[in-house]
């Protein structure tokens, strides 16, 4: 929260002109094979900011080609430094500093999300997680290992080699640095598809990754739909492993096209249903503070949003109260003025949900304390809302809404909330506030998520590894061990004439 700070932000772009829309392949844009064409549209106003070129089987084909021969033996990219590969996502981290005004202003006006938050939060942490990983370059190693007999073994660790990643519209930008960065820095080579909500950003980055250096075919970025575009690479019987963001279902049709095509690597990052736990002890006035930031920001768009508060039963009414006063004077509109807080939901799609679980809240007897209406006459635009006394089987409390809509729990005894907690198919991010470090050592410790948060929420940042126990996904991305995702591990064993210890 206070991290984002908007302190002196230079003004945006309120009418970014559009330089990409074709497909890039090789370090050049393309016109889709199929002459087909998409509209990305603006979410504040619902009107179309341009035409961008349909990817789909046969510019995947395309980009598989390139990336392959980008990927063959004795290639510029294989034969590269590990030092070099790490300059040159410095040197793509440094272009997208110089350029971050604009693609600040481009990442607002094609997702909807505040300006502050796109430069001060996304494009910022972009920047951060490709240094970091620029750093891994040269500093993962195999080992050397004693083996019986007279031999010598060694290990490689190797790139997988040519990986599909398929990303989701919530965070452009930093979703394409958080697989970009690790599989570039391992010496991968990519086809990414991008969400057709929001393909201007990621294909800028296109520009810039030719201007950094990388060789031609190291990178390929696809603008397209999921089934056509997505699907090729999920099948793809060339591509070596497939990183996906998204939802749930989707997890499981990219799981299957593995299985069933030429067992890829899977790893997948995907819905979440995370737990906030408050306790009575806890400073009030910060966990109500935390609470809502950990729910509405992004527009409540966000995998690891706090959508499940479990509140302890003696400050419960007070903390639904100043939740309530917090969402009615969060600042909803365009996204460009620098006082927003909340901007559209990316599309109708998402806005239409958002309602309909809002409805069905109501129905099933949440209170409805605030919000629940769209706001404005054009855009997509979703009012803060609070819903309070929800029971643990509503549907508001079991499907990921993934808009500004908090549901607000009570509890009564620790067992009881660990339990209801955990009672989740997802485990993806979870959170305590209490002063008591046994309560949070003993919730660190018995909450099924890959991350528990202790006394904040949504701290994330690259040297931490992010992901998802249970049906929230498979394998960790950012940190060291984001780099596992993207290595394959060759044992070398050498005979030698004698053995000398
Ligand atoms: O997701 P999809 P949608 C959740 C959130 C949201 C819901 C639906 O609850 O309301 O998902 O959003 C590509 N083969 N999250 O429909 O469809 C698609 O083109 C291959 C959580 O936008 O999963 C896009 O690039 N790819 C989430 C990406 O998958 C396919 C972020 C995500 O879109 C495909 C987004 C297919 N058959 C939504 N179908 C998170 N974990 O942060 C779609 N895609």
């Amino acid at each position: 929260p206070a991290a984002y700070s908007t302190a002196a932000s230079p003004q945006p772009i309120t009418n970014p002109d559009i330089h990409y829309t074709g497909i890039f392949i090789n370090n050049e844009y393309h016109k889709s094979e199929s002459g087909k064409q998409f509209e990305t549209i603006n979410p504040s106003t619902g009107e179309v900011i341009t035409m961008v070129e349909e990817g789909d089987k046969a510019d995947v084909e395309k980009a598989v080609k390139a990336a392959s021969e980008a990927f063959a033996l004795n290639s510029p990219w294989r034969q590269m430094d590990a030092s070099q590969r790490g300059r040159l996502l410095n040197r793509l981290a440094d272009l997208i500093e110089r350029d971050r005004v604009y693609l600040a202003s481009l990442e607002t006006l094609d997702n909807g999300k505040p300006y502050t938050n796109s430069l001060n939060a996304d494009v910022e942490l972009t920047v951060a997680n490709l240094r970091y990983f620029a750093g891994w370059a040269d500093k993962f190693s195999g080992q050397t290992i004693q083996t019986d007999g007279p031999h010598f073994a060694y290990t490689r660790l190797e790139p997988v080699g040519v990986c599909g990643q398929i990303i989701p519209w919530n965070f452009p930008l930093l979703m394409q640095a958080w697989k970009l960065g690790p599989a570039l820095a391992t010496g991968n080579t990519v086809i990414m598809k991008l969400a057709e909500q929001t393909p201007l950003t990621g294909l800028y980055v296109g520009k810039l990754i030719a201007e950094a250096g990388f060789p031609p075919g190291v990178v390929n970025i696809i603008p397209g739909f999921g089934p056509t575009a997505g699907a090729a690479i999920a099948e793809h019987m060339k591509i070596d492993k497939v990183a996906f963001t998204g939802s749930t279902e989707v997890g499981h049709i990219i799981q299957k096209s593995a299985g069933a095509s030429n067992l890829k690597r899977v790893t997948l990052e995907l819905g979440g249903k995370s737990p906030n736990i408050v306790f009575k002890d806890a400073d009030l006035e910060d966990a109500v503070e935390q609470s809502h930031f950990g729910l509405f920001f992004n527009q409540g768009q966000c995998c690891c949003a706090g959508s499940r508060i479990f509140v302890e039963e003696g400050v419960y009414d007070e903390f639904v109260e100043r939740s309530v006063e917090r969402a009615k004077k969060r600042i909803v509109g365009n996204p460009f003025d620098e006082n927003t807080e909340q901007g559209p939901q990316v599309d109708e799609e998402q806005q239409n949900k958002i309602l309909q679980l809002i409805e069905s809240g109501k129905r099933e007897g949440a209170k409805m304390l605030t919000g629940g209406t769209k706001v404005g006459d054009k855009g997509y635009f979703v009012s803060p809302t609070v819903f309070a006394d929800v029971k643990d089987n509503m549907k508001i409390a079991t499907e990921e809404i993934f808009g500004p809509v908090q549901q607000i729990f009570k509890f009564k005894t620790i067992d009881e909330v660990i339990k209801r907690a955990n009672d989740t198919k997802y485990g993806l991010a979870a959170a305590v506030f209490t002063k008591d470090l046994d309560k949070a050592n003993l919730f660190a410790q018995g909450l099924r998520a890959g991350t528990v948060w202790i006394n904040c929420y949504d701290v994330l940042n690259a040297q931490t590894p992010f992901g998802g126990f249970k049906m929230s996904g498979q394998g960790r991305e950012n940190s060291e061990y984001g780099l596992r995702n993207y290595l394959e591990v060759k044992a070398v064993i050498t005979k030698l004439p004698v053995k000398n210890s």
